[in-house]
């Protein structure tokens, strides 16, 4: 008998969270559609959202942080359930999400972190390892250099930083710059924003190509702007992965393509595909579960043409080949 109503309670709490589970509306204040990461990030969680069968309350910015704030604000008036929140750029969110705050609405940090996360009350938070990335990509580059018998000569390397003011860019170049350190023979002699985009990526890499005649690498901190340095290199008669070594960021599809062909060198990846997080942390704060203030980040690797070339400082993590795991890539 015992058993029974054991079991009956349990079924009633199962449909009870069921019923409250499946009427939620998750609004989401994405930044834009700057990129091939973008795009897979939206698709992904957006499609997640509405497989649950939940409302998805989806905003695109443009780029814009005063389009985000009024995304939030109309959110709040709309008295959404959950809102995803990953910012344009690091500052100027502390009014708007204290608001969001006050409504009571569960706040689920994604991507790109607020300057204020430490002021703010947040459900959860997850994203990529800026830093981490950037150190990355300044590690694989000068080992590789190393590698191909080039670790005494002096390289001339330019950065193409991601969005002015975004954490995603900030951290990227403090972890390019740190692990640099590593390889006195590398010189940064040039780094400038060309915004997360291919369409200005590539200009600036235009530019640098005519006022720097001897540039051996590119450090690009997404994959777009580096396949815009790739052409800008074969636009000014030059051939991209040997004269000039191109180094990405993210892992997208057709970053694998061009190191396959040969004409990008390496991509660190950072994974747009946040739903499975995301879908698993709405239900389990929906069932009463909480997260701590840690940023929690997705495990990830480093991917080129040969494999084998460390990317860290104890050099005990090793380059994986692209050409063997191309066929599973998701984004
Ligand atoms: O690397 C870039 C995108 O914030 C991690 O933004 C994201 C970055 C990503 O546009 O391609």
């Amino acid at each position: 008998m015992k058993k029974l109503v054991a079991l009956v309670l349990c079924l009633m709490m199962m449909a009870a969270f069921t019923a409250s589970a499946s009427a939620l509306t998750v609004a989401f204040s994405q930044i834009g559609q700057e990129s091939d990461w973008r795009t897979a990030n939206t698709d992904d969680l957006c499609k997640a959202i509405e497989a649950e069968g939940w409302t998805l309350v989806y905003d695109d910015a443009q780029q814009k942080q005063e389009n985000q704030i009024k995304a939030l604000r109309n959110f709040i008036s709309q008295g959404v359930d959950y809102i995803l929140f990953t910012g344009v750029v690091t500052t100027g969110w502390d009014e708007v999400l204290k608001e969001v705050n006050e409504a009571e609405i569960p706040l689920i940090l994604v991507d790109r972190m607020p300057d204020c996360a430490d002021e703010i009350e947040y459900a959860a938070a997850f994203g990529g390892d800026f830093t981490e990335e950037g150190r990355r990509m300044g590690f694989w580059a000068g080992n590789y250099f190393k590698s191909i018998g080039r670790g005494e000569e002096e390289i001339n390397a330019v950065i193409l930083e991601g969005t002015t003011g975004a954490t995603a860019a900030t951290e990227r170049t403090n972890g390019i710059l740190e692990a640099l350190q590593n390889f006195p023979n590398i010189k940064v002699i040039a780094s400038q924003t060309g915004n997360f985009t291919r369409a200005e990526g590539q200009p600036v890499m235009e530019a640098w190509l005519k006022a720097y005649p001897d540039i051996d690498l590119v450090l690009a901190e997404n994959d777009d702007m580096g396949l815009g340095a790739v052409a800008a290199i074969k636009a000014a008669g030059k051939v991209p992965g040997k004269d000039i070594i191109v180094v990405g960021c993210d892992a997208v599809k057709v970053a694998f393509e061009a190191i396959v062909a040969g004409e990008m060198n390496a991509t660190i990846e950072c994974t747009p595909l946040y739903s499975r997080f995301v879908v698993d942390c709405i239900k389990r704060l929906e069932a009463g579960e909480t997260f701590g203030r840690d940023v929690l980040h997705p495990e990830e690797f480093v991917y080129d043409a040969e494999g084998g070339i460390a990317y860290n400082a104890e050099g005990d993590k090793l380059s994986i080949k692209a050409g063997d795991v191309i066929d599973e890539r998701l984004y």
